[in-house]
């Protein structure tokens, strides 16, 4: 039976905006564990990273949100790598957000030997201090894992190739997120290319561009479209359907190389009724195998 091992990190801190530190939570009450077992897998839920409290942060002068809290953010993203680097092999974590930043953590974690990264998100998370606009962290993951950005984050975090990247979803976009994109040689596949050539035909190209390589999915709860899943910080119009989004978790699995997933930015509070966290329970479980048939 597989093994699967949940940990969760109540951060927001990277973001600009409060609330997905009750992500794990909201995830956890949507009955991930519960439907995880369900599937025949054998589930262990390990708790939190330690986060500190936001409120406990404040200081004069500093406000929520841009880089103001970074120290704080590598700290629990690193008590993140060093907990999923402690696990055995075989094991498969599900990391519950959270905001992105904690990706850092996750993708650094679980890439012992080289990975290929598949970032399904409304926007690149590609940012450096220099092209932000806003200085909110969790737009800087992806570059920050790619080996740019602050050297507090790049020295302790750079983990992967930029050509073993693979971004699902985007329209949101910065200009100076654009170009490094180029430069760095990132694959992404905006929602123009959903339309134009569909989920499918996405999923096998994204699968021959990493072939032979063992994958993390990071999904952000963003990709989707807001009107099915309105509990996020920055809900961006015309994302992914249910079907599409669904479709995509079920061919990924169908290949049998995922190895780790992230399920990141629920927002509880902006939330309706928890279904945000469900629909991301909903796409854990076709990412692990579940079918209809
Ligand atoms: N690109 C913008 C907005 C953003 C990125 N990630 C989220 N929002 N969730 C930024 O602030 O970097
Ligand atoms: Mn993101
Ligand atoms: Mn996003």
């Amino acid at each position: 039976m597989e093994r699967v091992v949940i940990l969760g990190v109540p951060m927001d801190l990277g973001a600009g905006r409060r609330g997905v530190d009750m992500g794990p939570s909201a995830l956890r009450y949507a009955r991930l564990a519960e439907e995880l077992e369900a599937l025949g897998l054998a589930v262990e839920d390990l708790g939190d990273v330690r986060v500190p409290v936001a409120e406990t942060l404040r200081r004069k002068g500093l406000r929520f949100g841009g880089q103001n809290y970074l120290e704080e953010i590598r700290q629990a993203a690193l008590e993140l790598k060093e907990r999923l680097r402690s696990l055995p092999e075989g094991v498969f974590p599900i990391v519950l957000g959270g905001d992105h930043s904690l990706s850092m953590g996750s993708v650094s974690g679980v890439a012992k030997e080289p990975l290929g990264v598949v970032w399904v998100d409304a926007h690149a998370d590609f940012n450096t201090p220099e092209t932000s606009p806003s200085g909110n962290i969790h737009g800087m993951p992806l570059a920050v894992l790619c080996g740019l950005g602050h050297p507090r984050l790049t020295e302790a975090f750079q983990a992967v190739d930029p050509k073993r990247v693979v971004l699902v979803g985007v329209r949101s976009l910065d200009p100076g997120e654009r170009r490094l994109l180029r430069e760095m040689g990132v694959t992404v596949y905006t929602m123009h290319e959903v339309d134009r050539l569909g989920v499918a035909r996405i999923a096998e190209e994204v699968l021959e561009r990493l072939a032979g390589l063992p994958l993390h999915v990071s999904l952000d709860a963003d990709v989707l479209d807001p009107a099915l899943a309105p509990g996020v910080g920055t809900p961006v119009p015309g994302g992914l359907s249910y079907r599409e989004a669904h479709l995509l978790m079920e061919i990924l699995a169908q290949s049998g190389r995922v190895r780790s997933l992230d399920l990141v930015e629920v927002n509880p509070i902006l939330d309706e009724k928890n279904r945000t966290a469900e629909m991301m329970v909903g796409l854990a479980l076709s990412l692990l195998g579940k079918r209809i048939l």
